[in-house]
């Protein structure tokens, strides 16, 4: 059922035990969403703590840092930034209800009883910033927290899905107070030697289709064991092969820990949508951003993938 944000405060008011679930492999989003509705519920002497499948990168310790949790019998859950139930990776079984989701993919499942979601909004934190001033205010935690995570699901301000809005609340935060630009050297302007070996690797890996259009990568198993990279470590590469000259479609394989799995994500510019691209493997997010698992090895899903994009251009009538 869709509910108002109006609502999603009203009953978070009301529940005392409190989990909320982040996606697997955690982005800044659901991070930082996360540990923001986690404090303002903190605030209002709830008992509440953050689960997520995939340990959460050491890059986003200065929002961490500030959480301890315990461990009890939550009554009610809420889930951020994710879109689809299978998302929430290996904690999804320990929770088969999710009571309350907060969400910004306009291709969000509803499998929680209750649903808010605004796919205008950039970053589930845009929406969780209202949030939390329903619940009572911003913090200068919680806008660092939130601040990470519009800056990082906009690629710093640089996607398609940036508007005015985003800035006005980003402009709230940032007369708060936050350390934005120390934030975004953290999340921008760091990379770690391993996840530089990785890159390596990978733009060693791509392949180009329909006329250098669409670029495709592969991120291995081996070289993520090699490097000694973390998943986390790992975020925001999908973005490489988008920004290589002419292609329109950019997509990473990333080979799993059992090699029959690929995790895909694919980058677009118009009139290229990568949400109908991940659809056709059962996928969603965005129209520029989007991703799908095929469970296959990485070389077939090089090809099924290829195959699809080839068909998509030729559909399109781009040449
Ligand atoms: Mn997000």
């Amino acid at each position: 059922m869709k509910i108002s944000l109006e609502e999603c405060a009203k009953i978070l008011k009301s529940v005392d035990n409190v989990v909320i679930l982040l996606h697997h492999f955690p982005d800044g989003d659901t991070i930082g969403s996360g540990h923001a509705l986690c404090k303002a519920l903190q605030k209002l002497n709830k008992n509440v703590r953050v689960e997520c499948a995939d340990k959460i990168g050491k890059q986003y310790g200065f929002i961490t840092k500030n959480f301890t949790f315990s461990d009890f019998e939550p009554d009610f859950v809420v889930a951020v930034d994710v879109a689809d139930k299978r998302l929430l990776g290996s904690i999804a079984d320990k929770y088969p209800n999710v009571d309350l989701c907060i969400d910004h993919h306009g291709t969000n499942t509803n499998y929680a009883k209750k649903t808010f979601v605004d796919a205008k909004s950039a970053a589930a934190c845009e929406i969780v910033y209202e949030l939390c001033k329903l619940l009572g205010g911003v913090d200068l935690l919680q806008a660092a927290a939130l601040y990470t995570g519009i800056s990082t699901d906009t690629g710093c301000f640089k996607y398609s899905n940036t508007t005015a809005k985003t800035h006005r609340i980003v402009a709230d935060l940032m007369d708060m107070g936050i350390d934005y630009s120390e934030i975004n050297r953290i999340m921008f302007d760091t990379k770690s030697v391993s996840r530089l070996q990785v890159e390596k690797d990978a733009i060693n890996s791509i392949k180009y289709y329909c006329g250098g259009k669409v670029a495709i990568m592969t991120i291995t198993k081996e070289s993520r064991i090699k490097s000694g990279a973390c998943d986390s470590e790992l975020d925001g590469i999908t973005g490489l092969p988008r920004t290589i000259e002419g292609v329109i479609l950019g997509i990473t394989i990333r080979e799993r820990d059992d090699t029959n799995i690929c995790k895909i994500s694919a980058r677009s510019n118009a009139p290229v949508s990568a949400l109908d691209f991940c659809a056709k493997f059962g996928g969603g997010g965005h129209e520029r951003a989007a991703g799908c698992e095929i469970k296959e090895n990485k070389e077939k899903a090089l090809e099924l993938l290829s195959k699809a994009a080839q068909n998509m251009f030729e559909e399109l009538g781009i040449k």
